[in-house]
């Protein structure tokens, strides 16, 4: 299968451990596709790593939101990784090497059988703590309760940071909806679905076993539960 239509958009924030493995499994398994790093200024070595991999493989790139002085956010880094990119089809994944590289051949697969997004839904969860498992059900629950309210669209894991999409379809979909999207939070996902009617778009969904870190820490705060809050009402 051909790659070379397709960009992988990365958000990172103090990746350095991670970032330099995972561009690398990526350009092993798939030569030719785009890689696009989107950073919020790191503290650590991720966007030299990421420069430098840049230097050295055309197809890979790094946009520096702290360079222009854009409002730190995942939501705002995934939203300007699919604007920026120049591919027929992106897919959006975690830098932590929790999401598996080689589902990338299985999300690529389904965009082209003309589904407009197509999300990476975790089957599996093993060794969560139970507290992050009940506060993480509790929310799905309750957002997915705002997707029917709001008659959005719905697809088993809502709250996926792995999944793929069809560009120019986000681009028209978010020139429309910008406000709806609050770009300090971590569920890209959610937003958009909010803004697309139940039925109107063809969703397809690929399994995947989430996995623990094992290096670099978790962003992931109480900030976050209040951004979620505020996706909820725009
Ligand atoms: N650009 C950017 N990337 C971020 C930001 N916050 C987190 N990230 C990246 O987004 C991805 C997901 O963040 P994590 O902290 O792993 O969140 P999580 O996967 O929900 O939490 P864990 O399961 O504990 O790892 C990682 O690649 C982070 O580096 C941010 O503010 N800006
Ligand atoms: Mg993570």
């Amino acid at each position: 299968m051909k790659y070379d239509d397709t960009t992988i958009v990365l958000p990172t924030y103090n990746e350095g451990k991670n970032i330099g493995k995972l561009i690398g499994m990526l350009l092993k398994s798939y030569p030719n596709i785009s890689v696009l790093v989107v950073d919020d200024g790191s503290k650590d070595m991720t966007r030299e790593v990421a420069r430098k991999i840049s230097k050295l493989y055309k197809n890979v790139k790094l946009f520096d939101r702290s360079e222009e002085e854009l409002e730190r956010g995942l939501t705002n880094s995934i939203v300007d990784g699919l604007l920026l990119a120049k591919t027929k089809y992106a897919i959006v994944m975690d830098a932590d090497l929790q999401h598996p590289a080689e589902k990338i051949a299985d999300i690529k697969e389904a965009l082209g059988r003309r589904n407009k997004i197509v999300v990476a839904y975790r089957a599996e969860v093993p060794g969560w703590a139970l507290f992050r498992w009940i506060v993480s059900k509790s929310l799905i629950k309750i957002a997915y309760g705002v997707l029917v309210i709001k008659n959005g669209s719905r697809c088993r894991d809502i709250f996926s940071g792995y999944f793929g999409i069809e560009t120019a379809f986000f681009k028209k979909i978010y020139q429309s909806n910008k406000s709806r999207f609050v770009g300090e939070g971590y569920k890209a996902l959610f937003d958009l679905l909010k803004c697309l009617r139940s039925g109107s778009v063809k969703i397809a969904e690929v399994p995947y076993t989430f996995h623990i870190r094992t290096a670099g820490e978790s962003k992931a705060s109480s900030k976050q539960v209040i951004a979620l809050f505020r996706s909820f009402f725009s």
